[in-house]
């Protein structure tokens, strides 16, 4: 491939040479994922490709309303044929047929016209997937796709990679990539590249690619709220809206419509607020069993918790919500105070995302054994200070090095059981550390300190 050709044009010539091409974007999509994802699907299918979208983990209900919502695979299985190569240098092949030994054996008979075949003239060798060309949406790393990844790595050698992003923190994984950290978001991008594909396919970007670009943008910006909206963004929905886009669909659906399940939800997340008066940060938990109580379904992310009602919160810097899910604790940060660049949190934990929006996840742990690990690690980090709690991710007894942070004034009080039908606290969350300082006596904090929070999807 040429090095003078853009990273558009060379999109525009693996697509074009490609037959069979695989969308994938990250686990527990969003809206920007999921938007892309289809709208991607659907325009290289109008341009006679066959096309796979799968995404790993939940997608969320409220998305449903997107063209082609259920087309997207939760399951990847990838098929390699067997190939049994005869070298007729000997004699010449005549006849093959397939013989049934047993239940579980078959044979291969190949009869030759004249002379004799040996085993050596036989080599068996593994063919190739039957994927062209694979494009990842709006993800940082390969890892972040999921399972789908790790059952089949092999894949992302053999097939070219195409790299579509936004992510400051996207690690250009692909041969070919196009990380644009100046666009709102993975949608935006896919407009002007399926601009590029549909040269010679007027009105490429028909209403429903345009409805699943629109809610890309909307959802990443958070309808044109936040900071990363730019003029092209605008300019951009503008002509999305102009295409047929169902924009009073997309507000309704994803801004006016929450589920009492939703709600529910909400009130735990609300009722657990804490903040941290030294370095002007708000938290909240959702744990497990917040989910349970709420009747939320594990695939309707937190999401709202920390963009509709967290990062509304006076006079902080910035916002963090904690939340279990597959096992594990997801962290979602939101930037209020604009210099405050909260990828770099995220970073501490191994996550990334924008300078307003980031996220973590930290496997085989709950909120309760994990929350004071984190935040004394977010506090150590806004302090200069150095922490020392090793970063792995296994579960401590007691998080010993925690007591070597200096932590600040306030204190997260013993948690009470707070409700009937919240599950057993796990025993870390009970028990604290003696030598932690004494709590502050005049906190206006209630008696009841949450321990879980909801996460947060990275723009
Ligand atoms: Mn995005």
């Amino acid at each position: 491939m040429s090095t003078e050709l853009t990273p558009k044009q060379q999109i525009n010539e693996l697509v074009r040479n490609a037959n069979s091409i695989l969308l994938l974007t990250h686990a527990h999509p969003d809206g920007d994922a999921m938007g892309s994802v289809l709208a991607l699907k659907m325009g290289l299918e109008k341009l006679g490709k066959q096309v796979t979208a799968a995404i790993d983990g939940n997608i969320p209900e409220v998305l449903n309303f997107l063209p082609q919502f259920a087309s997207v695979q939760k399951e990847l299985s990838f098929q390699k044929d067997l190939l049994i190569i005869l070298d007729e240098n000997q004699a010449k092949v005549g006849n093959i047929t397939l013989r049934r030994v047993s239940d579980t054996k078959l044979m291969v008979v190949v009869s030759p016209k004249d002379g004799v075949l040996t085993a050596s003239d036989v080599r068996i060798e593994e063919g190739s997937f039957n994927t062209d060309l694979v494009i990842v949406l709006d993800c940082t790393d390969l890892d972040r796709i999921g399972n789908f990844y790790q059952q089949n790595s092999d894949l992302f050698y053999e097939v070219p990679v195409v790299n579509i992003d936004h992510h400051s923190t996207n690690v250009n994984f692909g041969k070919v990539n196009i990380v644009d950290v100046t666009a709102s978001s993975t949608a935006e991008i896919l407009v002007s590249l399926l601009e590029t594909l549909g040269k010679d396919t007027p009105g490429l970007i028909d209403p429903q690619i345009a409805t699943c670009l629109l809610t890309g943008i909307i959802t990443d910006t958070n309808s044109f709220q936040n900071s990363n909206t730019t003029p092209k963004s605008l300019t951009v929905a503008a002509q999305m809206v102009a295409a047929g886009a169902e924009q009073q669909e997309i507000i309704r659906r994803i801004y006016m419509t929450r589920s009492l399940s939703q709600l529910r939800l909400w009130g735990r997340a609300l009722a657990y607020i804490k903040e941290d008066t030294q370095y002007h940060f708000a938290w909240t938990n959702l744990s497990k069993a917040d989910f349970v109580a709420a009747q939320a379904p594990m695939s309707d992310g937190p999401q709202g918790v920390i963009d509709d009602l967290l990062k509304t919160a006076e006079g902080m810097d910035f916002v963090v919500l904690l939340y279990e899910r597959d096992g594990g604790v997801k962290g979602s940060f939101r930037s209020i105070n604009p210099t405050v660049n909260v990828a770099t949190l995220a970073a501490l934990f191994n996550g990334g995302g924008h300078p307003q929006a980031a996220a973590f996840s930290i496997e085989n742990a709950t909120v309760a054994q994990k929350e004071q690990e984190i935040l004394g690690k977010i506090r150590a980090h806004l302090s200069g200070k150095s922490f020392t709690l090793p970063q792995d991710t296994e579960l401590h007894e007691e998080p010993a090095a925690q007591q070597q942070i200096e932590m600040p004034i306030q204190q997260i009080e013993p948690r009470e059981p707070r409700r009937q039908e919240r599950q057993p606290a796990q025993p870390s969350q009970q028990r604290r550390p003696q030598d932690r300082p004494p709590r502050e006596p005049n906190r206006q904090r209630t008696a009841e300190q949450g321990q879980s929070l909801p996460p947060l999807t990275e723009a």
